[in-house]
């Protein structure tokens, strides 16, 4: 078996995706996302001018030795757009090996560890009532886990919320807004939302919160024992991650679970994370962390450690993303949570899939491989639409992480 041709896509349908379409010499097509959301056309240089003719005429099925020769062999080696390229390719890869051989991809990597995927939902709002009641409503339809996030008041915009009906999405078209951060408004609102959400929703329900990279070490510490009444199922990303030596400060001081790395994108980000046990749930997608043959290392690593999964699952990662990430989730003993916002109508003009959500998880379908269809003419109804993610400045202008 030969790879005979490498296809890169990007289109937007409700928002832009790239997508990485290989083709073996008897036909079976395997399907990788190649999305890094506002740096979309960098991943799909990488792979048009720097992978598809190394590919062509390799055998698919070396998934291993072909990881290392866009890994190692690379020379420049990781960071987000070389490891989403290498993601894709290597999902792209075992979809075609499961295809071959006629099998849920799932089964490739172990089995089957449960019968579902539990998910969390996203419940956002301009105020904490609005965000009460979006909770409220999640838990109606079933689901068992929500992530809350709230307008902090004095604050223009807020991550996470709305601008209007539909979904959150912080790509916006043309260069980055400019958003406003101040660390003591934030830190003031959080503890009070969620007080008024467990009185709301009660005990039972899993509640997550993403502070989205915004706090220092010790502010982080701060909101983490503040937040311990309330018991999250996790804090998300409390500090921007690259100091990892950062979440020592919010380990001494509270057991506010802890996931992060969601902008990871090799083992090695984990590295002390890891040793030092100061996390709970590691997040680096498998889009965006070197694809499965990468991930299941890392997985595998954690699991020694007791932290588990909980992977990035945003609208910016493409169903092919998603699809992935269940198979993974569904086979792996240390699965924690994965994170579900459903993702458009035209969206899945484009993408057919297989997996389906039920009383807040998902189930996955038995179709070969991944179980997710590329439509290339609906595709080209949507052509790629420029846009960019915020930045965010502190009230005097200073430059701060959005
Ligand atoms: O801001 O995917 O947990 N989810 C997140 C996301 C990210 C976007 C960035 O493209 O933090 O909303
Ligand atoms: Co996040």
């Amino acid at each position: 078996m030969k790879l005979a041709k490498a296809e890169v896509f990007v289109c937007c349908p409700g928002r832009n995706f790239v997508t990485l379409k290989l083709t073996t010499d008897d036909g079976i097509v395997g399907l990788g996302d190649a999305t890094l959301n506002g740096r979309e056309l960098a991943v799909a240089s990488y792979l048009n001018d720097h992978c598809s003719s190394a590919l062509v005429g390799r055998d698919p099925r070396n998934i291993e030795d072909i990881w290392h020769y866009f890994y190692r062999g690379a020379y420049w080696r990781r960071g987000p757009v070389t490891m989403a390229a290498i993601s894709a390719i290597d999902v792209a890869l075992w979809d075609i090996k499961a295809k071959s051989l006629n099998t849920p991809l799932y089964n490739l990597l172990g089995g089957k560890s449960r019968r579902e995927v539990l998910v969390y939902a996203h419940a956002n709002g301009k105020s904490v009532d609005e965000a009460s009641a979006a909770a409220g409503e999640l838990i109606a339809q079933g689901f068992r886990a929500v992530r809350i996030q709230s307008s902090v008041p004095g604050l223009s915009h807020t991550y996470g919320i709305a601008k209007g009906p539909g979904g959150y999405e912080p790509a916006q078209p043309g260069i980055a807004e400019e958003h406003a951060w101040d660390s003591a408004k934030y830190l003031r609102h959080v503890p009070a939302l969620f007080e008024r959400i467990r009185a709301d929703h009660g005990s039972e329900i899993h509640l997550l919160h993403d502070v989205h990279h915004r706090l220092t070490p010790i502010e982080a510490a701060r909101l983490a024992k503040d937040l311990e009444p309330y018991r999250l199922f996790w804090l998300e990303d409390p500090v921007a991650g690259e100091l990892q030596e950062g979440l020592r400060l919010i380990r001494r001081h509270s057991t506010t679970p802890i996931a992060i790395g969601e902008v990871f994108n090799t083992a090695y980000d984990f590295s002390t994370l890891l040793t030092e046990q100061l996390i709970d749930y590691l997040r680096m997608p498998i889009c965006h962390g070197g694809g499965i043959t990468h991930l299941s290392k890392l997985a595998a690593w954690a699991s020694f450690y007791h932290v588990q999964t909980g992977f990035h699952g945003a609208t910016d990662l493409s169903p092919i993303a998603l699809a992935a990430a269940l198979h993974f989730d569904l086979a792996i003993n240390n699965f924690g949570i994965q994170e579900y916002m459903p993702h458009s109508a035209s969206t899945f003009d484009v993408f057919g899939v297989g997996y389906s959500l039920a009383q807040g998880a998902l189930v996955v379908s038995d179709a070969p491989g991944l179980g997710v269809t590329f439509d290339e003419v609906a595709a080209a109804r949507f052509p790629y639409a420029p846009a960019s993610l915020p930045v965010n400045r502190k009230l005097d202008g200073t430059l701060y992480h959005w």
